[in-house]
């Protein structure tokens, strides 16, 4: 709880913060340019909107940049939150250097392993469904998931095979840009926040999101939802957990341009009016899956919305995290309106940097689970558009009393999801 409060006040003491930089969506550079003379400008590079970064000390520049016409949009460079909760035990960290699939009721609940205290077990078979959406599909190597975070951990033993790589890159030549899309020697995805091609993780949270979606199979500790993927990581969150709104943007320009299907956001805090809607809308428009955390201010989010979770763009999939009994994480938000399925998102066990493993919580590790999910589906069914896939997830879900008018749908049930498709 103490720590939620910390990230409910850092959430608004960010959000009100002093700053001289903006990111201002153009609409016309040359009389930009002469409105605003004395400003500094820094293209972002993005490959789908005019959008830059622009400086200025000026008192009430901002509401100045609002009244321009040479401006489609105008807003502070925000600061965002992966959506994790940091308790107790996630400080203990599991150092565990042969966990197992046991260990992870959200695939297999034996009521055992999920229970939240020796007391209180969990209910077993409430996961979803894995091994048996296993024998239908389990992914396929062409099939790129975009994990907007941290990074990932590139030498992981569980991450490591399942990595997009960028064969241009890889088989390029050090220090050009081999595929031309402006990122010099990305092979396996990009750091937006130290602009460099290696978007090795500083958090965990990367790492640990990416496994659920897609650790590897049958070699070593765990499993994720996908046995078959491409995770591309990309880096825009940093050590201490924050990314900013200029990275995030650069990232997804990035996933669109580079084959992404499904897009992965472990995190919130963007304002409602922003030019991210108008790259997601880019995005979702390509026919981009857009999987999104609900957010853990255990409110409602009908009335106290979290973006990207809650941006009514068509694909969207907002996820809250429920507990091993099935019922909603306390820290969870809902929604009857804004999040659409649940997820199991407490003490989920996964990869984490350096080679580790770690039990965290969230509605952080209930998104990926999802667009684990949805990658399933989109394996076994490629045809089938973002807004039928997200129709599919949330009706073959299971519509448990518990969670009744908490989402538009229950909690995910990947088995039931790949039936109804097959
Ligand atoms: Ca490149
Ligand atoms: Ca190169
Ligand atoms: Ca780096
Ligand atoms: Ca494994």
């Amino acid at each position: 709880m103490k720590n939620i409060i910390k990230a409910a006040c850092c959430f608004f003491l960010c959000s009100s913060a002093f700053s001289n930089e903006y990111l201002v969506l153009l609409n016309n550079e040359k009389t930009f340019k002469k409105d605003f003379p004395k400003a500094s400008m820094e293209s972002l590079g993005l490959k789908n909107l005019n959008v830059y970064k622009v400086g200025s000390k000026e008192a009430g520049f901002l509401s100045r940049l609002r009244k321009s016409n040479s401006i489609l949009k105008a807003e502070i460079d925000s600061d965002l939150y992966t959506s994790i909760i940091e308790d107790e035990k996630n400080l203990n960290e599991n150092l565990d250097a042969d966990p197992l699939f046991s260990k992870q009721w959200h695939l297999e609940n034996t009521g055992w392993n999920s229970r939240t205290t020796v007391i209180v077990p969990g209910v077993k078979g409430e996961d979803i469904k894995a091994k048996k959406a296993w024998e239908i599909e389990t992914g396929n190597s062409d099939m790129i998931i975009a994990v907007i975070d941290s990074g990932a951990d590139l030498n992981h033993p569980d991450l490591k095979d399942n990595l997009w790589i960028n064969q241009a890159e890889k088989n390029g030549v050090k220090g050009v840009d081999d595929d031309n899309n402006g990122y010099i020697d990305d092979v396996y995805g990009y750091d937006f926040i130290n602009d460099d091609h290696d978007p090795t993780d500083d958090n965990g949270h990367g790492s640990h999101c990416a496994g659920v979606i897609g650790a590897v199979h049958e070699n070593q500790g765990i499993k994720g939802v996908m046995k078959n993927v491409r995770l591309m990581p990309l880096k825009f969150i940093a050590a201490n957990g924050i990314g900013q709104m200029s990275a995030v943007l650069k990232a997804i320009d990035y996933a669109i341009e580079n084959g992404a299907q499904i897009l992965s956001n472990s995190w919130g805090g963007a304002p409602k009016e922003s030019i991210l809607v108008d790259l997601l809308t880019v995005a979702s428009e390509k026919g981009i899956s857009i999987v999104a955390a609900a957010g853990n201010s255990r409110n409602d989010s009908d009335r106290f919305p979290i973006y990207p979770a809650a941006y009514e763009i068509p694909g969207v999939v907002s996820v809250g995290a429920t507990m091993g009994r099935g019922t909603k994480a306390t820290f969870s938000n809902f929604g009857k309106v804004s999040v659409d399925v649940f997820a199991p998102g407490n003490n989920i066990y996964s990869t984490f940097q350096k080679g580790r493993y770690k039990t965290m919580s969230g509605t952080s590790m209930a998104a990926p689970i999802v667009a684990g999910m949805i990658g399933l589906a989109k394996s076994l069914n490629p045809n089938l558009s973002h807004k039928e896939l997200k129709e599919i997830v949330i009706e073959s879900s299971d519509r448990l009393p518990i969670l009744d008018n908490l989402a538009v749908g229950g909690r995910v049930n990947a088995y039931k999801m790949l039936q109804a498709i097959q």
